[in-house]
């Protein structure tokens, strides 16, 4: 916290934290996977980058570098010495004064780290989930910037989470202001369509995930097509196959969405190739992406 080792039972923040009221933070969402070479992070740099730029929209100032940041959290990683975890860095405006201009208080940096099993659980990522369409419409760039991982935009996000396990689905998917599908509520969305893998384009209001962008790679070197295109919730209904990415859902199918079956009603061809391609890369075991991994 703040550039220092916080046991966990004392990384403690007053209950007038500005963030705490108003939801002014930016945070991330990392992976850290064991592989043959010890653990390593997943896409590093680029969630790094993906803070700053949350920040910046923010206009928080970060009072650490970039390297400073990155350093600080492969040293928490390798301090907990655990081999596989979620990390969380948060940015948020901390204790001082209450009231909306926010700059009166300190932005206050932590990184915590903790072992996080599967998102949408194991029986989810083998066979799929089950979505229902939110009655919630994924927030728009005229409300709250949809490309920062803000902590405020997140409330979008829990209710229509809430919606779906209330009427008794997995996971939720939310359509944009336009009507077309944009993303889940922690996790970037594609379908497969004659082959041809697509997932909808920034102007959707979907955050840019580092998973998403992992698969559009992995699926172009697989000789895979990958457009980016709206998608009509007709079309969702239609495709072959569907499945979300994000750092903690990973690759996970989608197997029904309001009551109609997706493709074969289990995880698709191109899915289970693309999902196993990913798992071997974030284990190190494809020396192509090695780029892509930070040792700690
Ligand atoms: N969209 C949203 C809204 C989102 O929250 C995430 C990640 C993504 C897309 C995928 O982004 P990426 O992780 O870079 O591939 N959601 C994070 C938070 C999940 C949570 O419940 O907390 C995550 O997966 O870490």
């Amino acid at each position: 916290m703040n550039g220092k080792l916080v046991d966990w039972d004392d990384a403690k923040i007053h209950v007038l934290t500005h963030a705490f009221h108003y939801g002014t933070a930016v945070f991330e969402g990392i992976r850290c996977y064991n592989t043959t070479k010890g653990p390593a992070i997943f896409r590093l740099d680029g969630h790094v980058k993906r803070l700053e730029n949350s920040a910046k929209i923010h206009m928080m100032h970060l009072p650490f570098s970039t390297s400073d940041i990155a350093n600080a959290i492969k040293e928490t990683v390798r301090t907990n010495k655990i081999k596989e975890c979620y990390i969380r860095p948060i940015v948020f405006y901390g204790y001082g004064e209450m009231g909306l201009n926010p700059r009166k208080n300190p932005v206050n940096v932590a990184i915590a780290v903790w072992p996080w099993g599967t998102y949408l659980g194991e029986e989810g990522l083998k066979k799929g989930v089950r979505c229902k369409i939110s009655s919630w419409i994924r927030i728009d760039t005229r409300i709250l910037p949809p490309l920062a991982k803000s902590s405020a935009n997140y409330l979008n996000s829990v209710f229509a989470k809430l919606e779906a396990l209330d009427c008794g689905f997995d996971e939720a998917i939310l359509l944009n202001m336009g009507g077309s599908v944009a993303e889940g509520p922690g996790e970037n969305i594609f379908i497969v369509k004659d082959g041809c893998l697509v997932t909808p384009p920034r102007s959707s209001g979907a955050l840019y995930g580092l998973t998403m962008d992992s698969i559009m790679t992995l699926a172009k070197d697989l000789s895979i097509t990958v457009v980016e295109n709206e998608i009509l919730r007709d079309e969702l209904f239609m495709a072959d196959e569907a499945f979300f990415t994000g750092t903690a859902a990973e690759v996970t199918p989608i197997r029904e969405v309001d009551g109609r079956k997706i493709g074969s009603g289990s995880i698709g061809p191109i899915t289970k190739k693309l999902q196993d391609k990913f798992f071997e890369v974030v284990k190190g075991k494809d020396p192509k992406y090695q780029k892509w991994l930070d040792f700690v």
